[in-house]
């Protein structure tokens, strides 16, 4: 009896902990403390369902008790049979139409959220970005700007920015889950949503569609800034070179390497849009844009942004992201080339906004 008390116990503390554990996810990654506009109206749909679910619960839960308290068989009426209720039009009348009011309850707010969601009446006066789904990273084109990224997606605070999806291989979910809805990227038809983040920070994003063995690595993020801040970003991100000279040595010896193994097949360095179609049709780069990847939150969209992950990345992707498209598309490099290439890339930092400007 003893043991089986001391079990249930421990059961009843993991329980606990599990539920208090759930609450200290990462910030910035988590529908329950809403910071876009989306989440925000998401939050108020779930608290609404939720104290509907519990307001049922405690419902049922009361008759339930009062019925096995008060109907239960008493001592000298063993043989007594109750009144019988089946067929009670009154009874079937009450538990079809309350169950119908509190569908509706949900229902109505529901649909009205999702249609406010939905409008793009003001996109043509505000920010538009071209989103692409790839296995496993995303690419970010800002037609109106005519300017290309990947993996850190740039927004100004305080206004809807529209996005524009489309997958270029099988289907992703753009959602990132503190700012924003979730929203499928397919391959064929666009889909449209906005997001809008009220403070500048770093938002995490996640593509939330399995996808593939990496699907759980294919994390981006999201960077809001003010709206001075952005505009400076774009302006640096339109005046990036691709040819301009590393100051030091190892870094210039970087950027040939990086022009004789193939690097250039896959990746950008230039962040002008002119180079690839513009508009979510266009079948995108085939590779991330690296023209500020110095300035990246992460490498890969998943490890610090350091020179040794770097050179871990380049010498052996596999490792990091299973069946990733760069695997064995270039000549093996030595430990000293990639340690070269990493010194090319970090220094790619065309812009003063970065992610530790907004605050990661
Ligand atoms: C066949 C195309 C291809 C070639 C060739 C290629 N890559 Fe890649 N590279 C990719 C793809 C696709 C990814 C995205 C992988 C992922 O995250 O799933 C990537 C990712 C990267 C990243 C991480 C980007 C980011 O945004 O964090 C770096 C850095 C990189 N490649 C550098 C190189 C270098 C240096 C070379 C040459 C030695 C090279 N790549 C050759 C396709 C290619
Ligand atoms: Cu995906």
């Amino acid at each position: 009896m003893k043991g089986w008390m001391g079990k249930t116990k421990v059961l009843f503390v993991f329980t606990l902990l599990a539920f208090l554990l759930a609450g200290c996810g990462i910030e910035n990654l988590t529908a329950l403390e809403p910071k876009g506009y989306g989440a925000d109206r998401a939050m108020d749909l779930i608290l609404l369902t939720t104290l509907i679910m519990v307001g049922v619960f405690v419902v049922v839960m009361v008759i339930y008790v009062i019925t096995l308290v008060r109907f239960r068989r008493k001592k000298g009426q063993e043989d007594h049979i109750p009144e019988q209720v089946e067929g009670n039009h009154k009874l079937e009348v009450i538990w079809t139409v309350i169950p119908i009011i509190l569908v509706l309850i949900i229902a109505v707010p529901t649909v009205l959220v999702t249609f406010d969601l939905a409008d793009d009446s003001s996109a043509d006066e505000l920010t538009n970005v071209n989103v692409k789904g790839n296995q496993y990273w995303w690419h970010f084109e800002y037609p109106g700007e005519e300017v290309q990224t990947s993996q850190d997606l740039y927004i100004p605070t305080g206004e809807r920015v529209y996005l524009h999806m489309l997958s270029s291989d099988v289907i992703h979910s753009f959602w990132v889950p503190s700012i924003s809805g979730k929203m499928d990227v397919n391959t064929e038809n666009v889909n449209t949503m906005y997001i809008e983040a009220y403070e500048e920070g770093v938002y995490w994003g996640k593509c939330a569609e399995l996808c593939g063995p990496s699907h759980s690595l294919m994390d981006f993020k999201v960077i809001a800034v003010s709206p001075e801040e952005y505009d400076q970003w774009v302006e640096d991100m339109q005046n990036t070179d691709a040819e301009a000279e590393p100051e030091t040595a190892e870094a210039q010896e970087g950027q040939e390497l990086f022009e004789a193994n193939n690097c250039m097949n896959c990746h950008a360095i230039d962040a002008a849009a002119s180079g690839i179609e513009a508009g979510p049709e266009n079948n995108g780069p085939i590779g991330p844009n690296l023209s500020n990847f110095g300035d990246r939150s992460r490498v890969a969209g998943v490890l610090e942004p350091d020179h040794e992950n770097l050179t871990d990345w380049l010498m052996d992707p596999e490792s990091i992201k299973p069946g990733n498209h760069m695997t064995g598309q270039y000549p093996e490099l030595s430990e000293e080339e990639a340690e070269r290439i990493a010194d090319y890339l970090m220094q790619l930092q065309p812009s003063e906004i970065t992610p530790e400007s907004a605050g990661e």
